[in-house]
C-alpha cells in the first residue's frame, strides 16, 4: 500500500484498524467522546430517545427519535461558522449520528466504518462541525440494522440540517420542510417469486421488508393540519426522503414543481416538472407557485402509498371541501433535465463498480449486495490521491434501484445511461435497474470516506 495515498480511505500508518476490529473505535477518541461535554454548553443538543407518536387517529408508532420529534429539530446553521452539537443517547444500544451532505472530517462524520466513535448507552458525544457546503442537508442515525428492522434507519432518527450561506437559488414567499418516512416495517418471506403490488418495483423473492404506514413529517395523509397556502404565493418545498429502503414519487395536481436544488445544491437548469422522484437519502428543493385555488392532495402517485399515508393536504385560503387527487401523466424520471447538456471535465482516473446481488450468506435472511464482488468488511480500499478528480462508474447489474451515497464529498453526475451531463452536484444518486450512472468527485477531504447504497438492506 502506498502510504502517501488516500483511499476513499486514507488511514495511513498502522495496520488498517478497520481490518482488525469490528469497529475501529480509537480508544483515546472514545475517551474524548465520553468526556466531551465540557462546562461550556454546546450550541445545539439532541437526545436520542424512545417515544410514541400518533401518526393518525389511533395509530401509534413506537420508535426512537431526536428529542422525541418527527422529524428531529430543524438545525439551521451558518456556512463556515463552527458549531458544537451534543448528542445524548438514552437508548439501550449504541448510536451514532451522520451529518449527511456535509464535508466534515471522518471523526465527526458519523460513520463507524470511517472511524467515527459510537455513542454508548447513557453517554453524550460532542460533534464539532464546520457547516459546509450551503444547502439542504440532513442528519440521521448510521447504525446498521441488519435483520433487526426495529432499529437504525427504520426508526424516526432523522431531521433537516440547513446550512445557510449564499442566497438561496429560488425566489419564494414561504418555506416548508417535509420529511417522508415509512413506518411499521414487517419481514415477509416470499416462498415463490411474487410481482410487487406496485408494478414499478421488481419482483419480490425471499425475505422482504414491507411497510404499513407512511408520513410526511409526523402525520399520515389527512391526519395532520393541512398545509395552508394563499393564491399567488410561491412556496419553497424542502423535501427529504428519509426512508430506510423505498424510493418515492410524488405529485400535486394542478401545480408544477420548479426544481431549484437537488441534495441541497443549485441545479444548472431550473426545470418545472409535474412529478418528483426522490430516492432514499435524496433531497429536492422545489418552488411551487400556488395558482390553482382549491383543496388538493400532495402525495404519492401510487394509490396504495397514499392509503398508507404518503401525502399532505394543501388548502388554499377561503377554500374547503374534500381534497382532490388527479393522476399525473406518467413520465419516467430524468435527472438530465436539471443539468447542463455538455460533457464534464475529464477525470484523472476512472473506477468501475458493478453492483450485484451475490446471494445469501449462510443463515442470513437478506441477500448480500456487493460492489465488484466485495461486501463490507471484506473489501479492498479504493485509494485516491489528494486533489485529483476521480470518476466512479456505478454499473447497476441488478433488477432493483440503488441510491448511491458518497460521504464527506459532493459529486458531479456526469452520465445517466448514454447521456452526458454537467453541473448536477449531488451526494446521493439513484441508479435504476441495469442502468449505468457515472459520477466525478475531487478527493479534497482526506480521511476514510464511505461509499454505500443508502437502501438499508443493501447497505447492511
Ligand atoms: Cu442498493
Amino acid at each position: 500500500m502506498n502510504r502517501r495515498s488516500f483511499l476513499l480511505s486514507a488511514s495511513g500508518a498502522a495496520a488498517h484498524p478497520l481490518l482488525t476490529s469490528a469497529f475501529p473505535v480509537k480508544s483515546s477518541l472514545l475517551y474524548a467522546a465520553q468526556q466531551s461535554p465540557s462546562k461550556v454548553a454546546a450550541d445545539h443538543s439532541l437526545t436520542i430517545k424512545p417515544c410514541t407518536i400518533e401518526i393518525s387517529p389511533g395509530v401509534n408508532i413506537k420508535t426512537v427519535a431526536y428529542n422525541g420529534l418527527i422529524p428531529g429539530p430543524l438545525l439551521r446553521l451558518r456556512q463556515g461558522v463552527p458549531v458544537t452539537i451534543d448528542v445524548t443517547n438514552e437508548c439501550p444500544s449504541e448510536e451514532i449520528v451522520h451529518w449527511h451532505g456535509l464535508t466534515t472530517d471522518s471523526f465527526n462524520d458519523g460513520a463507524m466504518e470511517e472511524g467515527s466513535p459510537m455513542i454508548p448507552p447513557g453517554a453524550t458525544l460532542r460533534y464539532n462541525l464546520k457547516p459546509d457546503p450551503a444547502g439542504t442537508r440532513w442528519y440521521h442515525t448510521h447504525v446498521m440494522a441488519g435483520e433487526n428492522i426495529e432499529i437504525g434507519p427504520y426508526t424516526g432518527q432523522y431531521g433537516f440540517l440547513i446550512v445557510d450561506g449564499h442566497k438561496h437559488p429560488g425566489h419564494y414567499d414561504h418555506e416548508v420542510f417535509l420529511a417522508i418516512h415509512y413506518w411499521a416495517p414487517e419481514l415477509l418471506l416470499m416462498k415463490n417469486v411474487v410481482q410487487a403490488p406496485n408494478p414499478k418495483h421488481p419482483p419480490m423473492r425471499g425475505w422482504h421488508v414491507q411497510y404499513k404506514y407512511a408520513t410526511m413529517n409526523q402525520h399520515r395523509l389527512g391526519a395532520g393540519e393541512p398545509l395552508r397556502v394563499k393564491h399567488g404565493q410561491r412556496v419553497l418545498l424542502r423535501l427529504l426522503n428519509a426512508n430506510a429502503s423505498e424510493n418515492i414519487e410524488i405529485a400535486l395536481p394542478g401545480h408544477t414543481f420548479k426544481v431549484v436544488a437537488m441534495d441541497g445544491n443549485s441545479v444548472p437548469n431550473q426545470k418545472e416538472v409535474e412529478v418528483l422522484s426522490i430516492a432514499v437519502g435524496e433531497r429536492v428543493d422545489a418552488i411551487v407557485e400556488m395558482k390553482s385555488p382549491g383543496v388538493w392532495i400532495f402525495g404519492s402517485t401510487d394509490e396504495d402509498e397514499r392509503q398508507m399515508g404518503l401525502g399532505i393536504v394543501i388548502e388554499y385560503a377561503g377554500k374547503s371541501g374534500k381534497p382532490v387527487w388527479v393522476d399525473p401523466k406518467p413520465v419516467p424520471w430524468d435527472y438530465t433535465q436539471f443539468a447542463s447538456n455538455a460533457p464534464a471535465q475529464a477525470p484523472a482516473e476512472t473506477i468501475v463498480l458493478s453492483m450485484k446481488n451475490v446471494g445469501r450468506r449462510k443463515d442470513a435472511k437478506f441477500a448480500t449486495w456487493a460492489m465488484n464482488g466485495m461486501a463490507w468488511p471484506d473489501i479492498e480500499y479504493m485509494k485516491v490521491k489528494y486533489g485529483k478528480r476521480y470518476r466512479l462508474v456505478f454499473k447497476n447489474d441488478s433488477d432493483t434501484d440503488h441510491s448511491m451515497h458518497l460521504h464527506r464529498h459532493t459529486f458531479e453526475v456526469v452520465t445517466i445511461g448514454d447521456r452526458q451531463i454537467k453541473g448536477l452536484m449531488k451526494d446521493c444518486v439513484n441508479t435504476a435497474p441495469f442502468q449505468t450512472v457515472t459520477i466525478d468527485f475531487v478527493a479534497d477531504n482526506p480521511g476514510d470516506t464511505l461509499l454505500h447504497c443508502h437502501m438499508a438492506q443493501h447497505a447492511d
